[in-house]
């Protein structure tokens, strides 16, 4: 009866201030060729629709370039109807926004800012729960239960927080009740806010954001295809991926005895990976010197393979033992200071900042000693 794509939290022009700029860049550019993917299945799959549950864009006032080149993209699709609903980075009343979005906009964009039934193609009505606020405090989808639809089809969008899971990403309150869709007697419920695809139901669905924007999230980033090919017939949901940028975050607790580089590889994406990947390496637990040193080395080599690369060796420490030390010298000044380092580094009486202190300085010892 009706097939289309639901997506959400597309946000974009997100500045990503913590990167560097090159890598903003590229990040805000994957965004906004999420759209024009999203086209281009719909196209694939034949999907008649795509909804967009909030968070299409990323502030209230994006640059008007980030209007124009969204409502562009969706004009190029033009085999498709796009419907646009307001998340909570860009509400309802944000009117400078929607003002230029409803002017740019293109016959194939639908920007639904009031909650009022919707119809989507012959057989469905769309029941839309657009927030007008940042935090509406308040469950929006309530009006969905009593909306007269006649004989159509019933799907919900909504962004917000499901009850008993705290989904959002701004640390909102909880509020859209997890049983909405059988409440309100609806075939599908698309929702926004969570950044990660989510399945809380056979048809309750948050589809996650089609790029990803931090580590958090680790199944890959997709749209959802949905197709109602009945009433009262299950949804059928497909996860179809849309993600360009890795996002890979590798954890290494290391015991005394492992064999750092080693876990190091495996730890690492494919090559041809990597230079589509952010990779943030964390290092923990306990290693002799030398193999510290050579891990960082390890890590140093690689990461020009990847777009960007960061290795967090702070809550690694190091194990001692005299063989290590003899790598810096066998005895001497250099020799002195270092056991002088290894002994503060070990001394549970000192204050763990302080050992802290001597294990990277006794780490840099060894740097230099295996350079030279
Ligand atoms: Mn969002």
């Amino acid at each position: 009866m009706i097939r289309f794509l639901h997506s959400s939290d597309l946000h974009l022009g997100k500045p990503f201030g913590r990167f560097p700029e090159d890598v903003r860049v590229r990040l805000r550019q994957a965004r906004a060729g999420a759209l024009t993917r999203l086209g281009g299945l719909a196209h694939d799959h034949g999907a008649a629709h795509i909804l967009l549950a909030g968070d299409t864009f990323d502030q209230m006032t994006p640059a008007p370039a980030v209007i124009r080149q969204a409502m562009n993209a969706m004009a190029a699709a033009d085999h498709v109807q796009w419907v646009v609903m307001p998340g909570n980075h860009d509400h309802a009343n944000a009117t400078e926004l929607w003002s230029q979005v409803v002017q740019d906009a293109p016959a194939n964009v639908t920007v639904l800012l009031t909650p009022t039934p919707h119809p989507l193609g012959d057989a469905a009505v769309l029941l839309p729960a657009p927030p007008a606020e940042r935090h509406p405090g308040r469950d929006l989808t309530d009006w969905f239960d009593g909306a007269a639809t006649g004989d159509a089809l019933r799907i919900g969008l909504a962004h917000g927080s499901v009850t008993d899971f705290d989904s959002s990403e701004d640390g909102g309150s909880s509020v859209i009740p997890v049983d909405r869709a059988r409440r309100a007697g609806l075939a599908y419920l698309g929702l926004g806010d969570w950044h990660g695809q989510l399945c809380l139901g056979a048809e309750t669905w948050y589809s996650g954001a089609p790029e990803a924007d931090s580590f958090r999230h680790t199944a890959p980033p997709g749209a959802l295809l949905v197709d109602l090919a009945a009433p009262g017939a299950p949804a059928a949901v497909t996860p179809l991926p849309t993600g360009t940028v890795a996002w890979r975050r590798a954890l290494l607790d290391l015991a005394e005895t492992d064999d750092a580089a080693a876990a190091h590889n495996r730890a690492l994406p494919p090559l041809a990976e990597r230079a589509y990947s952010l990779f943030d390496l964390v290092v923990t637990g306990r290693t002799p010197a030398l193999a510290r040193v050579a891990l960082e080395q390890a890590a140093q080599q690689v990461a020009p393979d990847f777009l960007w690369h960061r290795a967090d060796f702070t809550d690694l420490s190091l194990a001692h033992d005299t063989a290590d030390l003899d790598a810096i010298d066998r005895q001497g000044a250099l020799r002195a200071a270092a056991e002088a380092l290894a002994r503060e580094a070990a001394d549970p009486a000192l204050p763990p900042e302080t050992r802290a202190v001597a294990e990277a300085a006794l780490a840099q010892l060894f740097a230099y000693a295996l350079e030279s």
